[in-house]
C-alpha cells in the first residue's frame, strides 16, 4: 500500500466536550443501556469517540500527545488564514485549552481523514462524519485535519519531533490491506 501520514488534532472544545454527568439523574440510574455506555464515573470520553473512528476505519496511530499550544504556535499552524476576519478568534480559541495532537498513517489517510471529519461548517457536514455527528457551529468544530500532502508534512513536523513518531507493524494490517 501507498502509506501516507496526516496530522489530526482534537481542538479544546472536543477535549472539553466529554459528557460529564455530575449527578446522574434517576432516569440514567434506572437505564441499564445508558449505564453501560456511560463509564461508572459518568464521564463519557469524546476523545476516545473521535480516536475510535480513525482506528475502526483501519488507520494506524503513530503519534499522540496532549498540549496547550501558545498563541504564536497556533498563528503559525493557521498561517494560511491570517487575512481572514476570524483568524485572531480562531488562534485565541485553539490556544485556550488542551489539544490532542495526533499523527495517523494509512493508505489515503490525508484525503479520507477529511471525509471522516466532514465539512468545515458542521451545519453542512453530513451525518456520520465527526463534525456532522458531534458539532454544531464552525467556530467550535472540534477537530482539525491536514488538507493535503504539503500541509500534512508541514503540520506533522511543526507539532511532532521525529522521535515522537513510531513505526510499527499492526497485527491487523494484513487483514486491512491484504
Ligand atoms: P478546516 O478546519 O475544515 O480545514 P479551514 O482550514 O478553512 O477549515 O479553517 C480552519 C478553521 O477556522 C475551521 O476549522 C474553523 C475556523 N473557521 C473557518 N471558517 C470560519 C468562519 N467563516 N467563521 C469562523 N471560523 C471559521
Ligand atoms: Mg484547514
Amino acid at each position: 500500500p501507498q502509506m501516507e501520514r496526516t496530522f489530526i488534532a482534537i481542538k479544546p472544545d472536543g477535549v472539553q466536550r466529554g459528557l460529564v454527568i455530575d449527578r446522574p439523574n434517576k432516569f440514567i440510574a434506572s437505564c441499564s443501556l445508558l449505564r453501560k455506555i456511560l463509564k461508572p464515573s459518568g464521564y463519557n470520553n469524546q476523545i476516545s469517540e473521535i480516536i475510535s473512528r480513525f482506528e475502526r476505519k483501519g488507520f494506524k496511530l503513530v503519534g499522540i500527545k496532549i498540549m496547550v499550544p501558545s498563541k504564536g504556535f497556533t498563528q503559525k499552524h493557521y498561517h494560511d488564514l491570517k487575512e481572514k476576519p476570524f483568524f485572531n478568534g480562531l488562534c485565541n480559541f485553539l490556544s485556550s485549552g488542551p489539544v490532542v495532537a495526533m499523527v495517523w498513517e494509512g493508505e489515503g489517510v490525508i484525503r479520507y481523514g477529511r471525509k471522516l471529519i466532514g465539512a468545515t461548517d458542521p451545519q453542512k457536514s453530513e451525518p456520520g462524519t465527526i463534525r456532522g455527528d458531534l458539532a454544531v457551529v464552525v467556530g467550535r468544530n472540534i477537530i482539525h485535519g491536514s488538507d493535503g500532502p504539503e500541509s500534512a508534512k508541514d503540520e506533522i513536523s511543526m507539532w511532532f519531533k521525529p522521535e515522537e513518531l513510531v513505526s510499527y507493524t499492526n497485527n491487523a494490517d494484513k487483514w486491512i490491506y491484504g
